[in-house]
C-alpha cells in the first residue's frame, strides 16, 4: 500500500479560502489568483518542484491538479499493477487515467465496479438466460443456443459507471470516489438482445426490462439481488445493446461477467448487467435494487451542492454526456521548453458522438483544437491527439474538452451536484514540468 502525502489537498477540501491564501497570498482580484510569492511560492514550490508559468490565469480555488492526485493503491490479482483499487468487499478497481491509452482496453486495465460478491464462475453447460414478462413466448437459452442460433456482431463499446468522476463533488456524496478512471472501451462479441426480444416475441405492452445475475448480494440473502437495473425498450431495441459472450476475443472473465453479461453503451454502466440470468419484460419502469430512491437518479432541477432531494423528485439517469481523457503523456512528466510534445487521449458522449476536441495549457484562457478520430463504430470512444508547446520552463497543466455533435462540451469546473454524484464530466487536467 502506497501513501502519498496530501495535505494541501485536505485544506482545499476543508477550506478552500485559507487555502487560497495560504499558497497563493492575498488574492490579486475577484476571481483570480496572484502570482506566486513568498511563502506560497515556497509551499507550493516545495510540492511541484517548480514555478507556474501562468498562474495569474489560475481561477481561485482551484487545486492543481498535481496536488490532486489518488492516495492509496493497493494491488488486485489479475489487474494491471498501476490500477486503483478503491475497494475490495465490493470490488472496486478504476484505471489511472494513462492506462486508458489502448483504443481496445485490455482485460488488464478495464476498472471493475461490483455491487455484490465476486461469484465463482458457473459452467457453461449449466448457465441459463430467461427471457420472461411481457413477451409472446417465455425462452430459455443456453450458451450454446446464443453461440449458435443467432448473429454475433463484435463491437467496442465504452462502459462508463454512472459514478465516474465523483471524487470532484463537494460534499462527496457516498459511494466509490472514482476519478476518472471508471470507464474502458473492451471488443465485445455477443448478440443483439434485439434479437433475442423479437424472437421471444414483444408485447404491446413492453415498455421496459429489468436484468438479473447470479451475483450475492453482501449480506448473503440469498433472494436480495446486488442489484437489478434495466432501460428502456427502445434501448433495448438498439442494435448496440448486447448479450455479451466474449470480451477482446475471449471468454469473459470472472470479475467482468462470466460466461454471458449485457452491455448496454453510452449508459451508465449499471445498465450493464454482468453473470446475467434473466432479461425481466415488464409493463413499466423496472424497479428493481439500484432503480429507485437515489441509486441512479437524479433530481428533476437544479439542486444547491449538499441538498436533501425528495424520492419523488429523481429521475432515473439515461445516456451518459460528452466527456474525455488524457492519456498520454502521463501526469507528472517532463518535457522540454520551447519544444513540441505528443498529448492524446480518448473521448466519447453517451448515446451521442463527438465532433470536436480542444487542449489548454493556460488555465483555460485559450484553446487549441486537437486532431480528432472517426469511432469505428458507435459506441466506441474516439481517439484524439494535440502537438503543445509550453513556451518555458515551468510547471503547466493541460486541460482537456470535448464537445459533442449536439453542441454540448464539458464544463471547466465540477457541473450541478446530485446527492449521489453521478455525471461529473468536468475536463480532465494533468500536469506537466518543461524543463
Ligand atoms: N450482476 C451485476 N452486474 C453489474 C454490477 C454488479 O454489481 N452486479 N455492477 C454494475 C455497474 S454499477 C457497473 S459500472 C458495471 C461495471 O462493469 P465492469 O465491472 O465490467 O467494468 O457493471 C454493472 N453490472
Ligand atoms: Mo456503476
Amino acid at each position: 500500500m502506497r501513501k502519498i502525502e496530501r495535505g494541501l489537498v485536505e485544506l482545499y477540501n476543508e477550506d478552500p479560502e485559507r487555502a487560497d491564501e495560504l499558497v497563493f497570498g492575498r488574492k490579486a482580484g475577484p476571481g483570480r489568483r496572484g502570482f506566486l510569492k513568498g511563502a506560497g511560492l515556497a509551499s507550493m514550490g516545495a510540492v511541484l518542484g517548480t514555478t507556474i508559468p501562468f498562474s495569474s490565469n489560475m481561477p481561485a480555488g482551484l487545486i492543481p491538479a498535481a496536488l490532486a492526485e489518488t492516495v492509496d493503491a493497493f494491488r488486485f490479482e489479475a489487474k494491471h499493477p498501476d490500477m486503483i483499487v478503491h475497494n475490495d468487499r465490493p470490488v472496486n478497481v478504476e484505471a489511472a487515467a494513462h492506462l486508458l491509452d489502448d483504443d481496445v482496453t485490455p482485460a488488464d486495465k478495464h476498472f471493475i465496479r461490483n455491487n455484490g460478491t465476486m461469484p465463482d464462475p458457473i459452467d457453461k453447460a449449466a448457465w441459463r438466460l430467461k427471457i420472461d414478462g411481457e413477451v409472446e413466448n417465455e425462452m430459455e437459452l443456453s450458451y450454446d443456443q446464443l453461440m449458435n442460433d443467432f448473429e454475433h456482431v463484435t463491437l467496442r463499446l465504452q462502459i462508463e459507471c454512472g459514478g465516474n468522476g465523483r471524487a470532484g463533488f463537494n460534499p462527496l456524496p457516498r459511494g466509490n470516489p472514482w476519478s476518472v478512471g471508471a470507464i474502458g472501451n473492451a471488443e465485445w462479441t455477443g448478440v443483439r438482445l434485439s434479437d433475442l426480444l423479437r424472437a421471444a416475441g414483444l408485447k404491446q405492452s413492453a415498455v421496459y426490462t429489468g436484468h438479473f445475475s447470479y451475483d450475492e448480494h453482501l449480506s448473503g440473502d440469498p433472494d436480495r439481488p446486488s442489484i437489478s437495473r434495466g432501460g428502456p425498450i427502445d434501448k433495448m431495441m438498439d442494435p448496440h445493446t448486447i448479450v455479451a459472450l466474449k470480451m477482446n476475443g475471449e471468454d469473459i472473465p470472472i470479475e467482468h461477467g462470466f460466461p454471458v453479461r449485457m452491455i448496454t453503451p453510452g449508459w451508465a454502466g449499471s445498465a450493464s448487467q454482468k453473470w446475467l440470468t434473466r432479461v425481466w419484460v415488464r409493463d413499466r419502469e423496472h424497479d428493481g435494487p439500484g432503480m429507485t430512491g437515489l441509486s441512479y437518479r437524479v433530481p428533476r432541477y437544479p439542486v444547491e451542492a449538499g441538498a436533501e432531494v425528495p424520492h419523488e423528485d429523481m429521475m432515473v439517469m439515461g445516456s451518459m454526456i460528452v466527456k474525455s481523457v488524457i492519456t498520454f503523456p502521463e501526469a507528472g512528466a517532463q518535457v522540454a521548453a520551447g519544444r513540441a510534445f505528443e498529448v492524446r487521449g480518448q473521448a466519447w458522449a453517451g448515446d451521442n458522438h463527438v465532433t470536436k476536441m480542444e487542449t489548454s495549457i493556460d488555465f483555460g484562457a485559450t484553446w487549441q483544437q486537437a486532431e480528432l478520430h472517426a469511432a469505428p463504430n458507435r459506441y466506441s470512444w474516439q481517439r484524439w491527439r494535440a502537438q503543445i508547446t509550453p513556451p518555458q520552463a515551468g510547471y503547466y497543466e493541460v486541460w482537456a474538452r470535448a464537445t459533442d455533435d449536439q453542441g454540448r462540451g464539458q464544463p471547466v469546473v465540477v457541473p450541478g451536484w446530485n446527492p449521489r454524484g453521478y455525471l461529473n464530466n468536468s475536463c480532465h487536467r494533468i500536469h506537466f514540468t518543461a524543463v
